[in-house]
């Protein structure tokens, strides 16, 4: 279904929906803003800008969206939306004072609305053809970089070395930016899902973790790849192939239709069975668009299925504090029949 149209669906007579978020903002108009309003009524779609965006919007814009350029948003708004409309549906991630900003600025009731969320989390969740293009080009930045960057670690370079190159080389390859903070931990660090990478220097032995990502027109991608350095015990090899099974069993319970808890107990059953079941602490993947997390989250809790043309991560780990972690993400898109791997570099261990 039309975006706008979804919209639409959850107004009544007397609500318009204003856009606030940039990123609602772009998935419902086309166009990129930091600033703007985007008003829905039940006739009419209109992306209020300044002038510093006015010249690119109406260029980027799609074409059931008209763009007016404000210079008090105030009146203009008011003005559009007349006395008809006394309440303005906004996502539910408004900040408390912004309701009241909104309420003085418009003159209307501003009512936080968690089915627009939710249609819009699920409208966002299903991919068409050019948002899987995106993804699949910023996963290619991502993992140019990554290439590149095997041959930048050895002994002595720091994580946060390590994590530049990554940045940088994606930046080269044409990434707007990096999808979120880079992950690059290493040694007894790897253990830590989520840690930051700093100037703890790389030595023989060490795991490193590095899950990091690109952005296309918007779009973001995530992977993960653990190497060794110099060698790897064999208890590092064994959590690794442990970590490596659970991605591939979880890419088998990948299809439309699939209960989406069966994939993550895919790849956390294959853990649990060598041991390792209380060291996986997280969820084994989610969505991923034009946010870096988005709906679904791969979880045994959740009881919805997959729809084709999902783009969820497989990421299952294995985290034993003080010793080292291993996480191997990549990206799938959901098929009628399983899924395409967008994530096409190597997964099995590479000792630098
Ligand atoms: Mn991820």
């Amino acid at each position: 279904m039309n975006r706008i149209e979804a919209v639409r669906k959850l107004l009544s007579n007397n609500e318009a929906a204003l856009i606030f978020t940039p990123v609602s903002r772009l998935y419902l108009s086309g166009f990129h803003s930091s600033l703007g309003y985007l008003f829905i009524t039940k006739g009419e779609a209109v992306l209020f800008v300044d002038g510093r965006y006015i010249e690119a919007a109406k260029k980027g814009v799609n074409e059931n969206v008209e763009v007016r350029l404000f210079t008090n948003i105030s009146e203009q708004a008011k003005e559009f939306l007349g006395d008809k409309i006394d309440t303005l549906v906004v996502e539910t991630i408004i900040a408390v004072a912004n309701v009241t900003t909104f309420e003085k600025q418009f003159g209307k009731k501003i009512l936080p609305n968690s089915e627009l969320d939710k249609e819009l989390y699920s409208l966002r969740s299903v991919k068409n053809e050019y948002e899987i293009e995106c993804i699949t080009k910023a996963q290619r930045m991502a993992e140019k970089a990554f290439l590149e960057v095997l041959n930048f670690i050895r002994e002595g370079v720091t994580e946060i070395q390590i994590a530049a190159e990554l940045e940088y080389r994606m930046k080269l390859a044409g990434s707007k930016a990096p999808s979120f903070g880079t992950i690059v931990v290493s040694g007894e660090k790897s253990s830590m899902p989520h840690g930051v990478p700093d100037d703890k220097v790389v030595r023989a032995g060490d795991f490193i973790t590095m899950d990091f990502g690109a952005i296309y027109k918007g779009y973001h991608s995530d992977m993960t790849r653990t190497v060794a350095v110099g060698y790897a015990t064999d208890e590092m090899q064994k959590v690794y192939n442990t970590v490596l099974n659970a991605n591939l069993s979880a890419f088998d319970a990948v299809r439309e239709g699939a209960f989406i808890k069966d994939v993550d107990l895919a790849a956390r059953n294959v853990i649990k069975q060598a041991g390792y079941g209380e060291f996986f602490t997280h969820s084994t993947g989610h969505g991923v668009g034009l946010e870096n997390h988005e709906t679904p989250t791969v979880s045994y809790k959740n009881e919805n299925k997959l729809l084709s043309n999902q783009v969820i991560t497989i990421e299952p780990g294995i985290y034993l504090e003080g010793k080292f972690g291993v996480r191997i993400e990549d990206m799938a898109v959901v098929t009628k029949n399983g899924c395409n791997n967008l994530t096409k570099a190597e997964k099995s261990l590479i000792i630098i």
